[in-house]
C-alpha cells in the first residue's frame, strides 16, 4: 500500500508549527490512576474526563499547543455539553492524536528489560481511530540504563516494533510520533546517556529505513541527554543543550521535520530551560519543540485537586506551563516568566 505523502507531511509540519508544542495527555488508566491518587482524587472515567477536558477546553490553549495525544478512553469521551474530545481540540485548531501502543512488557529472555507491544490488530485499530478523528499517533519504547543494559537484543526489538508501527500509521494517513525513551533514572553520567541515546537512535533510524517509513512524515519524540537523576555530577543547562544537539546532529536525518522532546521526570522549570537553550543555539535542520506529559500536566493537576470546582484556576496553571514551553520553543523563555500567570 502506498502512503499519502502530502497529507502526512502537512500534518507533521502542523504538529511542529512555530511557537507551539504537543500536550501528552495519553497516560494509560494505570498511570493516570497513580497520578490522580497521588493528589487525593479517585480515578474514575469521569474524573479522568473532567481533568483532561478542562485542559482541552482552556481558552487560548491553541496559541501554545499544536496537538494533544489522547488515550483510547479519552478519544471516546466528550465534554459536559456532549462535544466529543477529538472535535473539541480540533475546533480550537489543535490536532487530536492517539497513543496506540499497549504498553512496555517484560522482554522474554532479557530480565529487567521491556519491549513495547501493540502491533497485533493495529491496522484495524488505526482505521477506527482515523474515523474518530485522530490525525497522529504515538508509540513509546522504554530503554533503561544499567550495568549491562540496554542489551542489543532489547534495542533491536524495540526499534523494529517502532518501525512496524510507524509504517502502519503512515498507510492509514496518520503521522506516527516515534518515541524511543531512554530513561534518565540511575546514577549514570551524561556521557553514558549520550552513548546509549546515540546507539538507540541509530538502531531506530536503521529500522525505519528497513520498514520503508517516510521520514518527512514522522515526528521524533526522544529524551534529552541528561546526567542520570542520581548522578552526583549534574550537567548544566548549557551542557545538556549543546550535547543533545551535537549528538542528534550525528544520528537524526535532516529529512525529519521535527523533534518534540519528552520531559522524562525533569522539573517543570528545567524542561523549559533545556528546550529554550537548544532553540537559542539553533542551526539544526529540524524544528525543536516539546511533547510533554508531566511538565505540562503536573501543575494544573495539583491546582485542580485542591478544589475541583475551580476549573479556571487549573486552566490558568495549565496555560502558564504551555506558555512557558511555547516561549522555550522559540528560545524566548526566561526564569522570570515563571512568576507571570497568563492573563
Ligand atoms: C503522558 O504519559 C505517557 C503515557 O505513559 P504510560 O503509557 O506509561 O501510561 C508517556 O508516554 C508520555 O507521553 C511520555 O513519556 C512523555 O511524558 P513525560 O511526562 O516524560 O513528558
Amino acid at each position: 500500500m502506498t502512503v499519502d505523502r502530502a497529507r502526512l507531511e502537512e500534518t507533521a509540519q502542523a504538529m511542529v508549527a512555530q511557537g507551539k508544542g504537543i500536550l501528552a495527555a495519553d497516560e494509560s488508566n494505570a498511570t493516570m490512576t497513580k497520578r490522580l491518587e497521588a493528589v487525593g482524587i479517585e480515578s474514575t472515567p469521569d474524573s479522568r474526563r473532567g481533568f483532561r477536558g478542562l485542559m482541552f477546553a482552556a481558552e487560548s490553549a491553541a496559541d501554545y499547543i499544536s496537538g494533544v495525544i489522547m488515550y483510547d478512553e479519552t478519544l471516546r469521551q466528550a465534554s459536559d455539553d456532549g462535544t466529543p474530545f477529538p472535535v473539541l481540540p480540533a475546533s480550537a485548531a489543535i490536532l487530536p492524536g492517539i497513543k496506540v501502543d499497549t504498553g512496555a512488557k517484560p522482554l522474554a529472555g532479557f530480565p529487567g528489560e521491556t519491549v513495547t507491544e501493540g502491533l497485533d490488530g493495529l491496522r484495524g485499530r488505526l482505521g477506527e481511530y482515523r474515523e474518530l478523528g485522530a490525525r497522529f499517533a504515538k508509540w513509546r519504547a522504554v530503554i533503561g540504563i544499567g550495568e549491562d543494559r540496554p542489551t542489543h537484543g532489547c534495542i533491536e526489538a524495540n526499534a523494529h516494533a517502532l518501525a512496524r508501527y510507524a509504517r502502519l500509521c503512515q498507510e492509514a494517513g496518520i503521522v506516527p510520533i516515534v518515541e524511543p525513551e531512554v530513561l534518565m533514572d540511575g546514577d549514570h553520567s551524561i556521557d553514558r546517556s549520550e552513548e546509549v541515546t546515540a546507539t538507540v537512535l541509530r538502531a531506530v533510524f536503521a529500522q525505519l529505513a528497513e520498514q520503508r517509513v517516510l521520514l518527512e512524515g514522522i515526528v521524533l519524540k526522544p529524551n534529552m541527554l541528561l546526567s542520570g537523576y542520581d548522578c552526583p555530577e549534574q550537567a548544566s543547562v548549557e551542557e545538556v543543550a549543546e550535547r543533545t544537539l551535537a549528538c542528534f546532529r550525528r544520528v537524526v536525518p535532516a529529512a525529519v521535520p521535527g523533534i518534540a522532546f519528552l520531559s522524562g521526570g525533569q522539573s517543570d522549570e528545567r524542561a523549559a530551560a533545556h528546550l529554550n537553550a537548544m532553540n537559542r543555539i539553533g542551526g539544526v535542520p529540524w524544528e525543536l519543540t516539546f511533547s510533554y506529559g508531566r511538565a505540562l500536566v503536573a501543575a494544573p493537576l495539583k491546582v485542580w485537586a485542591a478544589d475541583t470546582a475551580e476549573v479556571a484556576d487549573a486552566q490558568a496553571a495549565f496555560l502558564h506551563r504551555a506558555r512557558c514551553n511555547a516561549a522555550a520553543r522559540r528560545g524566548e523563555y526566561a526564569e522570570s516568566m515563571e512568576h507571570e500567570l497568563v492573563a
